[in-house]
């Protein structure tokens, strides 16, 4: 049984698309691992930013950042509303993380990625840079099984059934803050395993679709709300199911997100309300991770590995990239 939501034919994104973006984050991964491990979050970020932008510049083309980042972190972006490409070739809707994991990067630990999703115009969520509470499961089981309204031990005992097994065998995947506290406390009590990680949770989303492999069968907590777009962009690919809804606890939230088009602000999304028509993904190592390995400097040899799917056949690829003479053609 698939989950992958189908688009009518005339809001498909050119499959050669697909291969394109390929090119961009495997460049925003090159240039932020030139300064892994030293501990300079924005000039990795910065770095990232930059070729992103570049190679964004040079696609065949009308895109509009939708989401960048940022704002919350005073990070460099690639700003909302920006325009890139060539100005010629289909309207798309982007969403970038030029470094996912800004801190893992700048420490050398694992899991930071270059990301970006790709929509036909109009069809994305415009998030703003806000919380975002997220609930992602896998592909396969029905779409009411999760509440995100429910505690979370009814949600894991709930994924436990429908899965077949004790709580005891399911993995929950959380960020560390202390934000998470009452959450953590609640998923220990349960029985269940819970797996902590210190950023990252695109990829920690990205690996609920596939337990077996990854370990994790759910994934539980509040993030950044435009990873929450860039993974549901990602689960839109797969096939599994995430239910998120934003965090507007001011007027200045609440107010931001209206001029963003967020006229509930209550509102629970599901995949489909948060990437509407067809849609890309793809991510680049930066650092080793548990989903891609981070880039490789091997004297005039440069190695990336990426990951890209394509939500409309649910092609998911894995590119190892040789780079020969990348200074020549570029200044990073
Ligand atoms: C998460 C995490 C990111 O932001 O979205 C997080 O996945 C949420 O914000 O890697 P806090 O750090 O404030 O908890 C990141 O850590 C950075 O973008
Ligand atoms: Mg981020
Ligand atoms: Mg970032």
């Amino acid at each position: 049984m698939s989950t992958i939501i189908s688009v009518p034919p005339q809001q498909l994104l050119e499959r050669i698309l697909t291969l394109e973006i390929v090119r961009v984050t495997e460049r925003a991964a090159v240039s932020a691992a030139r300064l892994r491990g030293h501990g300079k979050e924005k000039a990795a970020d910065q770095a990232a930013v930059d070729a992103m932008r570049r190679e964004l510049n040079k696609l065949p083309i009308e895109g509009t950042i939708v989401i960048g980042e940022g704002e919350r972190d005073e990070a460099p972006m690639l700003f909302i509303g920006e325009k890139v490409g060539i100005n010629a070739g289909p309207k798309v809707d982007i969403a970038v993380d030029p470094l996912e994991g800004t801190t893992l990067c700048a420490k050398d630990m694992p899991g930071s990625i270059a990301t970006l999703a790709m929509a036909d115009g109009g069809t994305l969520l415009h998030a703003p840079d806000v919380y975002m509470e997220k609930l992602a499961i896998g592909p396969g089981y029905d779409k009411n099984l999760l509440d995100l309204d429910a505690p979370p031990a009814e949600n894991i005992q709930r994924l436990a059934k429908a899965k077949g097994v004790p709580v005891s065998e399911i993995t929950a995947l959380v960020l560390e803050r202390p934000r998470h506290e009452a959450l953590i406390n609640a998923i220990r009590a349960t029985g269940a395993s819970l797996r902590l990680i210190p950023d990252g949770d695109v990829a920690g989303v990205i690996h609920t679709t596939d337990p077996d492999k990854s370990g994790v069968d759910i994934y539980m907590g509040t993030g950044g709300a435009p990873e929450g777009v860039l993974a549901a962009v990602a689960l839109r690919c797969t096939g599994g199911q995430m239910l998120t809804r934003l965090i507007l606890d001011t007027d200045e939230k609440r107010e931001r997100s209206r001029k963003m088009g967020v006229t509930d602000p209550k509102m629970i999304y599901r995949i489909e309300d948060m990437a509407k028509g067809d849609c890309l993904f793809a991510a680049t190592g930066v650092t080793d991770g548990a989903l891609l390995s981070g880039v490789k400097f091997r004297g005039n040899v440069i190695e990336t590995e990426t990951i890209v799917m394509r939500s409309v056949t649910g092609t998911v690829r894995v590119i190892k990239g040789e780079h020969r003479q990348l200074e020549k053609f570029h200044l990073d």
